[in-house]
Parts: C-alpha cells; structure tokens; sequence
C-alpha cells in the first residue's frame, strides 16, 4: 500500500479525533504499550513435543487438515517469528508444558524442570519476547476426566507435583525475563453425566490449589482459568466459574476470562469491572466461540471490541493480561495467528479512540439520547487509518497486504511429509491429530526407531 495515502488518511483521522477530545498521537503510544501474549499452540493444534497419548484430550478439539502444521521445536519457533514480522508492536509467548525443549528424552510431567525451557528462555531473549506459561493436564495417559480433583490420591499428587513444577518454571522465566511471567492453570476436570457429589470433587480440587500455591514467588503470577464444559464432560465442571471466582477472591489469584468458556449470552466484558474490584489482575484468552468453545481465530466482533472497551473505560490497561487462545488447523496456521492477533489490535485501537470524556459527560448529564448517538457515530470513525499508520510505523504490511506475503513464506516453507500428500487426496481419513499409518505397514525398509522416538512423533514426520 503506498506510504503517502496511509499518511494522508491518517492526517485526517488524527482531526476527526481530535474534534471529539482523542488526541491520536497518545493512542498510538499506547498500541506500542500493548502486548499480546501469542499463544505457541496455534502452530501445531496443541500437540506440543512430548505427547504420549496420541491425541488430543481433556474436552478440547482441533479441526482440520491444512498442511503446514510445525512438526518440531525449530518449525514452532520459525512460525511464531514469521507471525510477528506480520503483527504490529511488540508481543510476549505463551508457552505449555508440553512445548519443552526435551531434546528426545522422554520427560514425564511430574519430572518437568527449568532446565526443559531453557532454551526458550534464550530464544526468547533473543527475540525480544517475554514469556509467559501453563501447566498441561491434558494429553497424558493420567488425563482422565478428573486430574487435580481426582480422589485416586496417586494420580492427584501427579498432577500437584506437575502444576508446582511448572509454577517454579514460570519463576525462572520471570526471573530471566525481569518481568512477571504470567502462569496459567486450567484443568479439563469434569464428568459427561449427572453427578451427584459435586461438593466433593471441587473440596478436592480447592486442596490441590491451595497445596500448589502454598510456596510465594516474586517473579510469577498465578491465573486460574475456569469453563462452561467440555466435550465429554458436558454435565459438570469442578472448575466453574463460580468456584474460581470465589478461589481467586479469596486468594488474591488472578483470573483467566476465556471468552469461549461461558454460557454463549452472557457478557465476558461485563465482568471485567465486576472482577477487578476483586481480584488483583486479569488474563484474558481472546477466541472466538462458534456455539460453543469452538476455538475459532479471533476476529474485530461484537463480543471483543466490547470486551477491549471495558478494560479502557475501567482505567485497567495496566491490570489485564493479554492472551490469545485458540487453534483452527483447516486454514493457514501463521495466516491464522496473524489475523486473530491483528484483530485483538484492533478492538484494543478502537476502544482507546473512544471519546470517553464526552460519552462520560453525556451519561453523567442523563442525556441518554446523545451518549447513544455518538456511540454510534464513533462506529464509522476512520479507526482504521490510526491502525494503518501503526502498522506502517512499525514497518509491518498495511491492509491486506499481509496475505500475499503469508502465501509466499508457506510456499517457500513447504512442510510434506508422505502423511501429508496421502491427506491432500484422502482429506477425510481418519487422523489422530494429522496422524495416520506407521510407516512400517508401507515401507519393508523402515527401521523402527521406538527407542529413541516416540511412535506418535515418528509417524507425524513421516
Ligand atoms: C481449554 C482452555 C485452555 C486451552 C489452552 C491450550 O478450553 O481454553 O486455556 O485452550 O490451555
Ligand atoms: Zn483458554
């Protein structure tokens, strides 16, 4: 896009705004100020580098066959850098467990250490992004239904152990970083029918938190993420809202608002001011549910700009945590990264060029009629324009500019395997996560490497 029209638009956006009090020059400091946290598992539709199950567990889905999927820890890493090039400002990571640099050892989940992530650490120095965590209780073969509420004593304190592991990681990360590495916790704990002491289960899992969280770090903060349901588990969830809402109040955690993990009416941006008047800070998990917790790449909706809006109008910009979830692996997986993060920009660009103090003035007047008119004036406001001049400040494509230049790298990164052709002329064969035939029923010449590799992995490269 020609440089001089984007500076012309934006000449006359920046007095469109100024006309109604929106000093643009500000907002787009305060773009620079915002950092998204990109989600590492949009590379690889969550599978990570250590599965030992096959599959995806714990009520949560990937769809799709597009090809491309990052296959190892340098593919992760050359898409999440690829991602960035395309997104405006500077932005965070946020790594799973299961996303290691276990270079071939098999590490079980209770045995998870630093040293795992080290190398991230130093990718992330390296690469101006700070990081940020999550402890992984799906796709084990200890998964289940029940992880931190599971009466089966053995397996709670699995996964006790494996959260506070990744609690001491987060803390070195913070610490490396000189700034808060922010740790998720969601669990998938829950049953697909009635269940008749639900009391139970959630004593459980309130003791496995408050075993977990009993050691304080200065370098970390602890979020805890609930949801509406799973697949499979579609009857009862021990961590709900209500329950971690409660947790957190009481303990001075943070929240995660999944805005896929609630009843599809309700508001996720009316909590935002109910919460904060309660716990210390939030993190967000910007996704787009489709009927349900889809996980659909974030667009510039209803539900996110009123979201993004909330937070300024609360004065939280400093107290929210920006966090990206979700995973579409039936289109291009950068295209997809880029275009959900460009989206979140968005939203957050047009809620900061909300003429609050009038809309304000208005409301504190009890002229109800003009503070809705300009709301909805303010929806054809040139916001575009300020966005463009960011990305071109930035020196990122403008516009749609981006998509040729997403085509061009995948096409310049194929990534085949044999699974992969075979799924472009079968592309409704029955995979586990892009997984198909072990290469031995097809090649009389393939030397099984099972003691070095896992056979899931193996397959996947194959
Ligand atoms: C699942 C939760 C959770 C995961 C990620 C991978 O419903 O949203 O946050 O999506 O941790
Ligand atoms: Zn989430």
């Amino acid at each position: 896009m020609k440089e001089e029209l984007v500076n012309k638009a934006y000449e006359i956006a920046k007095e469109r705004y100024a006309e109604l009090g929106v000093d643009t020059e500000k907002v787009l400091e305060q773009m620079q100020d915002f950092h998204l946290s990109l989600h590492c598992w949009q590379t690889d539709d969550v599978i990570g580098f250590e599965n030992l199950t096959g599959s995806l567990s714990g009520g949560i889905a990937t769809t799709g066959n597009y090809p491309g999927r990052a296959r190892n820890i340098d593919e992760v890493r050359a898409d999440i850098i690829k991602a960035k090039s395309l997104i405006p400002g500077t932005h965070r990571l946020n790594l799973h467990e299961i996303y290691g640099d276990f270079k071939g050892e098999a590490v079980d989940r209770d045995q998870v250490e630093p040293r795992h992530f080290a190398s991230w650490i130093e990718w992330g120095r390296e690469n101006n992004m700070k990081l940020d965590f999550n402890s992984t209780s799906f796709s084990h073969p200890k998964s289940g239904n029940l992880s931190l509420a599971n009466p089966d004593k053995s397996i709670r304190d699995f996964w006790i152990e494996h959260t506070k592991r990744c609690r001491a990681i987060a803390e070195e990360m913070g610490k490396a970083q000189g700034d808060a590495c922010i740790m998720n916790l969601w669990v998938h704990d829950g049953s697909k029918d009635m269940t008749v002491n639900k009391l139970k289960y959630r004593e459980l899992l309130k003791d496995s938190l408050d075993q977990i969280f009993a050691t304080k770090y200065d370098n970390m903060k602890d979020c805890i993420e609930s949801k509406v349901f799973g697949i499979g588990l579609e009857s009862y969830t021990v961590g709900s809202n209500d329950f971690y809402t409660s947790y957190a109040a009481q303990n001075n955690k943070m929240i995660t608002l999944d805005t896929g993990h609630f009843h599809p009416t309700e508001s996720v941006a009316d909590k935002v001011s109910a919460m904060l008047l309660f716990v210390p800070e939030l993190m967000l998990h910007v996704s787009r549910p489709i009927r349900w917790d889809s996980d659909h790449v974030t667009i510039m909706d209803d539900p996110t700009l009123d979201l993004f809006s909330e937070i300024v109008r609360a004065g939280a910009l400093n107290r929210v945590h920006y966090g990206l979830d979700y995973f579409d692996a039936s289109i291009n997986r950068i295209g997809a990264y880029v275009v959900g993060s460009r989206a979140a920009q968005k939203c957050m660009l047009r809620a900061l060029l909300e003429p609050l103090a009038t809309l304000r003035k208005y409301e504190d007047e009890g002229k109800g009629f003009e503070r809705l008119a300009l709301l909805e004036e303010e929806k054809a406001l040139p916001w575009n324009a300020v966005y463009d001049e960011f990305c071109l400040r930035n020196n990122v494509p403008v516009g749609r500019d981006f998509i040729a230049d997403v085509e061009q790298w995948s096409k310049e990164h194929p990534r085949k395997t044999r699974q992969s052709v075979f799924l472009e002329q079968w592309p409704n064969a029955q995979t586990g996560n892009g997984v198909l035939f072990c290469p031995k029923n097809v090649d009389t010449k393939f030397r099984c490497c099972i003691t070095v590799k896992r056979c899931n992995d193996c397959r996947r490269e194959f």
